[in-house]
Formats: C-alpha cells, sequence, structure tokens
C-alpha cells in the first residue's frame, strides 16, 4: 500500500521534519537532576497554561494518571469514575495494583458524569465502607466519542467535590480538542480540578510525552512515586523540544481535526446499514455501530484494511475513527468512498 490512511488513534502520528529539528537542535541535562532546560521550561510553561503552580512530565498519560490517582490516595480508598473512562478499562488494571484503590463506576452520558450522580456515589461515613476519596473525570471523553465537558459541569462537580472533602482527577489527554471546540481557555477548564494530566502525544503529534499538573506538594509526590515507577528520564529535552514545537504549531490546527471528523461522520451517515450521530461528534473522534450491515466491526476492519485504510474495532459492532496530522481533507474523501465500496459488495 503507498499511503495507508490511518483512523486507528491520533496516537499513531509522526513527527514532521520541522519538530524533527527542533528536536535535534534541543538543550539537554540529566532531568533526574532536574537538570534538563528544555524539560524544565515545558513543565513551567504547560503549568502556567493550566494555571497550577507545577507540573512534571512523564513519559505516557497512562503514567500520568496513575501517578495522580497513586499521589491523592491511600490503598483501600475508592475512586469515582465513569464506567467507560480511560483509568478504569484501558491502564491494565494499574490503580488497584500499583494504588490499592478500587473504583465506584458510575455511567454516564457519552462518558460525562453529572455532579447529582457523583454525589450519590459518595460513600456515608461508615467503617463498613471503603473511603471515598478521589473523583477522575476525563475530558474530552475517548469512548464517549470525544465528548467535550460543559465548563459549568465540570465547576458544578468540582464545587461538589470541595464541599465534600474530596479531590479531582482530570484526564485531560485530549484537553487541547476540548479547548478548541468549546473555545475554554485551558486554564478555565484546569480551574475545576486538583490535578491534570495533558498529553503531548495524541492531536498535538509529539512522538511521546505527557505532563501532570497540580500544586507544588502534589507534583513533589508525583515526582517520587515517578521515581518509584520508572519514569525518570535522562537527556529527555530532545522529546521535551517535541512538545514545545507542538505547543507552537500544533494546537490552533485542531480545528481541522475535528472538521475532518463531521465531515466523516457526515458521509458515514450516509451509508446504509451505519448508525451514527453526526451531531455527536464535537472533536476529532467518531464512533459508530455497524450492526445492521451485515457485518462485524472486526470484519468492517479487515475489509477496510484491504482499501488502505486503517480502523479500529471498538468490540463487535462499535468502530472508532479519529482524525488527526496525519490525516488530510482528501483522505477523508477516499476512506468515505472506500467504506461506501465495501459496504456496498457485501
Ligand atoms: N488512549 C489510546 C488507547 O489507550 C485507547 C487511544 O488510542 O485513544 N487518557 C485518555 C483519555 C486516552 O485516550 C489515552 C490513550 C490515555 C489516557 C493514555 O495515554 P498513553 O497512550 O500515552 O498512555
Amino acid at each position: 500500500m503507498e499511503k495507508w490512511i490511518d483512523l486507528r488513534s491520533d496516537t499513531v502520528t509522526r513527527p514532521t521534519p520541522a519538530m524533527r529539528k527542533a528536536m535535534a537542535d534541543a538543550e539537554v541535562g540529566d532531568d533526574v537532576f532536574g537538570e534538563d532546560p528544555t524539560v524544565n521550561a515545558l513543565q513551567e510553561r504547560v503549568a502556567r497554561m493550566l494555571g497550577k503552580e507545577a507540573a512534571l512530565f512523564v513519559p505516557s498519560g497512562t503514567m500520568a494518571n496513575q501517578l495522580a490517582i497513586k499521589s491523592h490516595t491511600q490503598p483501600g480508598d475508592e475512586v469515582i469514575i465513569e464506567s467507560t473512562s480511560h483509568p478504569y478499562n484501558f491502564e491494565g488494571g494499574g490503580p488497584a495494583v500499583l494504588s490499592g484503590v478500587q473504583f465506584y463506576c458510575l455511567k454516564g452520558v457519552r462518558g460525562l458524569l453529572d455532579a447529582s450522580q457523583i454525589e450519590e456515589g459518595i460513600r456515608p461515613d461508615d467503617h463498613h465502607f471503603p473511603v471515598t476519596r478521589l473523583v477522575c473525570l476525563e475530558n474530552t471523553h475517548n469512548r464517549g466519542g470525544g465528548a467535550v465537558y460543559p465548563v459549568e459541569k465540570m465547576a458544578e462537580i468540582y464545587r461538589l467535590t470541595k464541599s465534600k472533602g474530596l479531590l479531582l482527577h482530570l484526564d485531560g489527554a485530549r484537553l487541547w480538542n476540548a479547548s478548541v471546540a468549546a473555545g475554554v481557555s485551558l486554564h478555565e477548564y484546569a480551574q475545576s480540578a486538583d490535578s491534570v494530566s495533558v498529553c503531548l502525544s495524541k492531536g498535538l503529534g509529539a512522538p511521546i510525552g505527557s505532563l501532570v499538573a497540580g500544586s507544588k506538594t502534589f507534583i513533589d509526590r508525583v515526582h517520587r512515586f515517578r521515581k518509584m515507577f520508572g519514569g525518570g528520564m535522562r537527556q529527555v529535552g530532545m522529546i521535551a523540544a517535541a512538545g514545545h514545537y507542538a505547543l507552537d504549531h500544533h494546537i490552533e490546527r485542531l480545528r481541522e481535526d475535528h472538521r475532518n471528523a463531521k465531515r466523516l461522520a457526515l458521509g458515514l451517515k450516509e451509508l446504509e446499514g451505519i448508525s451514527i450521530h453526526p451531531e455527536h461528534v464535537e472533536t476529532n473522534i467518531v464512533i459508530f455501530d455497524v450492526g445492521q450491515t451485515g457485518m462485524t466491526a472486526p470484519q468492517l476492519t479487515e475489509a477496510m484494511k484491504g482499501k488502505g485504510v486503517l480502523i479500529h474495532a471498538f468490540g463487535k459492532t462499535q468502530v472508532r475513527l479519529v482524525t488527526h496530522l496525519d490525516v488530510t481533507e482528501e483522505d477523508i474523501e477516499i476512506a468515505l468512498k472506500a467504506f461506501d465500496e465495501v459496504l456496498s459488495k457485501r
């Protein structure tokens, strides 16, 4: 295949030549000694963007979430989370192993929870129960089809957590997308969270890297656990430089990804048997159901591969498509044509 159209995830992007140049030119030092100037500048920059006292550079979004959960909780605590969230489903059961916590799962609407639901999930102060310590939210919500949390909804949840003495961690792997789509600053979203994780390696197109942000005391704990989890990195300014480049050049362009996702959803809606709600596509993720096409999601995935288009089967009948830096408007039309051909042949 000459060129794959890879819609499996926005994690598949490759660094652009300009990003690679920035990486090659980076000033570096030993970051475990806190001596990498490029990493230090990135941490300060992201902390500022999120309006937090401090931030720490870590290898992945998974590690960022795990460190936040570890730093906020004690073994035996309970964490309220949405049932389709990333930490609950896609982090290898890490919270049980690394933090010894259990989840209390709530079912949201496209991954989004209400303050009233969360309030009902908080355990009474009774020795029979685990201690509810932390609430985790995800914005945008991956399995929720890239759904954006309205900022007022987050603020209401945050007020609830404060009134109940709980902490709130925001998995903001794609907070950049939420910010661009809703016209709400990162700072404003982050005000409704004690800690925030963000990823540079998704829509922003960096090859590696996430950050956790919060108070100085919290980041100090995160730093200790990062060492314990083996996430201390050395001359990592080369990677942080990709992050700086991404923040300079790749935030505003997320609008293109959102436009492409919408176009994809509208085109898919025209195809018989596909069940999709284009009005729910707010950012760069498109989820649809193929149950009525007579094909399963893995069968469709295989058939699309034959046309040079890579897609991701989310279970038996659900498919996820994600637009990103390496997918053009033209690619979207090619992909839609391929879907049409595959589905009309079945
Ligand atoms: N998500 C990946 C897969 O793990 C599902 C993807 O392709 O979308 N939080 C959210 C909301 C995420 O979507 C992801 C990655 C992470 C955290 C973890 O980031 P990494 O992959 O850097 O560990």
